[in-house]
């Protein structure tokens, strides 16, 4: 790196703005970075995903080169702020959890030095970004390009064709070195040719868990899996042949949801078709090839292609499924199985291809993304699968790169632990679990830096919304996607109860405390942009009432992305995580909040349940009803009856339709009050138990108010939560990733 600190120190940056220096800089640095990219190893694993949420680049290839420090100190001298490159680019090639974890995997089989290469798509727009106009989400394009993008490399001559009915499309490659003991590759397919192939790569899919604008999505589904499977086949040819037998030999391919599933229909036609391998033959090749990780059991999230679409517009492809259904169907027949379960299993059913199903059937390994949520996976969405070939099932439970998401953007806690334990806990895999013994000793340092990330985080948060807040708030954060699921709505009628026992004085030594919401809705989910306009209106009522704002504020902050997480986990006390037991796969963010020391507020939903394990329930705070207790009372629950009893829920739902909460004239107010009343056509009233959780909702956040009034014992189950985050670190996964499922080292 001598070269590129030599080159930054002869670097005039006099006259320059912000963007042509962020440019300059970059492009030295990745100088560095492109003569290292590793040359591929005999066998590869490749990881297959429709997104990647990777954030900003800049900071954190610095930090992965060795030379971020040293930059900040010549550009210091040089008059230039480091954090002028701030304001600069995030890639949001990406929707949330699914597309950030294909980030920090890729960074952690980097930094373990695996051979992990990754496929996607290079989107003209990433994910919409946010404003916030009179409480209702506004979308506005991403231009993420707009600053230049010095961080990707243009493969022109790599271009494939991929064939469409009617229309060729080039999938051109973008590689992006990722930084770690050996520069992997991230490789983006950029669609080019004719006007219909540019549209493919030109918006991401704004839709996070739900359906819609078929077609597109599934030109681009096909469009970078295709890209990949043509340049592994063609690399299997050039080295070994026609000698396909040993393809699953040198690669093994990771099905990021079911997003790339075709890939499967694409690896068996190039086997049929161009090698004329047979399909029984060419379906076990697949088989040996392909894994599969599932991250959602919501059942308007599981992909299913209607055959007469596919076959408008992939037509060979739409053959090729068939093809693959009756073989599928013939195999079943030679088992014992009964007829109930045989329909069970088989992919293609009155005309339409389940891409789960095809992809459990196609895989040699299948995989949830937390404990609780494989167990799911085995007992209820793939029930008759795991009973039959039970030895495809694994749990690997998702983590975080420790990199982005304690040394980067907390360098204050990291070096608070560089103190108690020493530096190793840095490398790729150490942990820093030594922590747990010295925890005591360390209490009232850790309260400075948290105080510090708090400080920073508000004052950004100025910055950008136009609001002050006090130094002392506690934080209490809830940070990801909009979903009913995710029960944003339950944590406001909360915020409302808690003013309403404030303002009437049943609860007297409150300690102020500030809600901080984040949250983008998928453009089209009405009800989730109507819990948006909700929060912003309980923010309003409450931050301006005087009675009560020196206690209580609510914020929510406009266009959270992956910077703005960097900041909001680092600076708050406590992590909501309070998800209908049962629904959220995993989660992540539950991970980073724990990593740089907030408790969890949550349900025994998805890693929660790992989370207490490791921390201790005794320094988190966990309630609300578990998987089996829904079971239980689904079929009797009846949420009117439990409003009729709870004068305190009756209040803070009336409000929403009784002149307290204004939603502008939208009717979006007394539509949420129906979904937990009257239900609708596709769901029950209060599907998703939020009356059912409000009440220890409530207490358990009056409870975490009057435990965080003794700061020393506060920071001590907070610091526990550092000392065991370990297990949390995506070092952990992708070394059991490497080591039970792609078999690589
Ligand atoms: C499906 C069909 C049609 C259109 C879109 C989709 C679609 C798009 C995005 C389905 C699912 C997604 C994204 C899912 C996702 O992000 N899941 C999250 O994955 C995380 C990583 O494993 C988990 O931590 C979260 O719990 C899970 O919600």
């Amino acid at each position: 790196m001598s070269g590129y600190l030599q080159e930054l120190r002869n670097l005039d940056v006099k006259g320059k703005d912000v963007i042509t220096l962020y440019n300059e800089i970059s492009e030295l640095a990745m100088r560095e970075c492109t003569t290292r990219i590793s040359a591929k190893e005999e066998r590869n694993a490749y990881y297959l995903s429709m997104e990647y949420l990777i954030g900003r680049s800049f900071y954190n290839n610095l930090m992965e080169l060795g030379v971020l420090e040293e930059t900040r100190r010549i550009l210091a001298e040089k008059g230039v702020d480091i954090n002028v490159f701030e304001e600069i680019e995030d890639a949001a090639l990406g929707n949330g959890g699914l597309g950030r974890l294909a980030a920090c995997f890729m960074d952690s089989a980097a930094a373990l030095g695996l051979p992990l290469y990754g496929y996607g798509i290079r989107f003209r727009y990433g994910l919409f970004r946010q404003r916030i106009e009179e409480g209702f989400q506004k979308e506005l394009p991403d231009d993420w390009q707009r600053f230049g993008d010095p961080w990707s490399i243009r493969r022109e001559e790599e271009a494939r064709k991929i064939e469409f009915a009617y229309f060729t499309a080039l999938a051109v490659p973008y590689d992006i070195p990722v930084i770690g003991k050996r520069v992997n590759c991230l490789r983006l397919y950029q669609a080019e040719g004719c006007p219909e192939a540019e549209k493919i790569s030109e918006y991401l899919y704004p839709a996070d868990d739900t359906e819609e604008g078929k077609l597109l999505r599934l030109r681009q589904e096909y469009f970078f899996s295709a890209a990949a499977i043509g340049e592994l086949v063609e690399r299997h040819a050039k080295l070994y042949g026609k000698h396909f037998e040993s393809f699953p030999k040198y690669n093994t391919v990771q099905l990021n949801d079911t997003h790339p599933v075709l890939a499967i229909a694409e690896l068996v036609r190039l086997l049929t078709v161009k090698y004329r391998i047979s399909v029984p033959k060419a379906a076990e090749i697949a088989k040996q090839t392909f894994n599969y990780t599932n991250h959602t059991v919501l059942p308007e999230a599981l992909e299913c292609w209607r055959e007469e679409l596919v076959r408008k517009i992939l037509p060979d492809i739409a053959d090729i499924l068939l093809q693959l259904a009756t073989l599928q169907k013939r195999e079943l027949k030679r088992t014992a199985l009964t007829e109930s379960a045989c329909s069970d299993l088989i992919f293609y059913d009155k005309g339409v291809f389940s891409m789960a199903k095809l992809a459990v059937w196609c895989s040699t390994s299948i995989n949830g993304v937390a404990a609780l949520h494989t167990e799911i996976l085995k007992k209820n969405l793939f029930a008759t699968a795991y009973s039959v070939y039970p030895e495809k099932f694994q749990n690997k439970t998702n983590g975080v790169t420790k990199r982005r998401w304690l040394m980067l953007n907390n360098p204050e806690l990291s070096k608070l632990i560089d103190g108690a334990i020493g530096p190793q806990w840095r490398e790729a895999r150490a942990d820093h679990s030594a922590l747990k013994g010295k925890v005591s000793s360390l209490e009232e340092d850790f309260i400075k830096v948290k105080r510090e990330k708090r400080r920073q985080l508000f004052s950004y948060i100025e910055e950008r919304e136009g609001v002050k807040i006090p130094e002392h708030f506690l934080v209490f954060a809830q940070v990801k996607r909009l979903h009913e699921y995710k029960r944003q709505f339950m944590t406001a009628l909360a915020i409302l109860e808690l003013y309403e026992l404030i303002k009437s004085g049943q609860v007297n030594d409150f300690r102020p405390s500030l809600f901080l919401f984040g949250a983008k809705s998928a453009p089209s989910y009405t009800r989730a942009k109507g819990i948006i306009k909700l929060i912003n209106e309980i923010a309003k009522l409450v931050n301006n009432d005087e009675q009560v704002n020196q206690r209580l504020r609510v914020v929510f902050v406009q266009n959270y992305d992956v910077s703005y997480a960097e900041k909001i986990v680092a600076g708050t006390d406590v992590s909501l995580q309070v998800s209908t037991a049962g629904l959220e796969a995993s989660g992540t963010g539950n991970m980073k909040f724990m990593m740089n020391g907030a408790v969890t507020c949550g349900t025994l939903d998805g890693a929660n349940i790992e989370i207490v394990e490791q921390a201790g329930e005794e320094n988190n705070y966990i309630f609300g009803a578990t998987v089996d207790e829904i079971a239980r009372i689904s079929e009797s629950y009846d949420p009117c009856a439990l409003l009729d009893q709870k004068p305190l829920h009756k209040k803070a739902l009336e409000s929403l339709v009784d002149g307290t909460l204004s939603d502008g004239g939208t009717g979006c107010f007394s539509e949420l009050y129906g979904s937990l009343t009257e239900g609708a056509s596709w769901h029950k009233p209060d599907n998703y138990y939020v009356l059912y959780d409000l009440e220890p909702y409530v207490n358990t956040l009056l409870d975490i108010n009057r435990d965080s009034g003794n700061e020393r014992a506060f920071a001590h189950k907070q610091l526990e939560n550092v000392a065991s985050s370990s297990f949390f670190s995506s070092d952990r996964t992708i070394a059991e990733y490497a080591e039970k499922i792609w078999h690589i080292s």
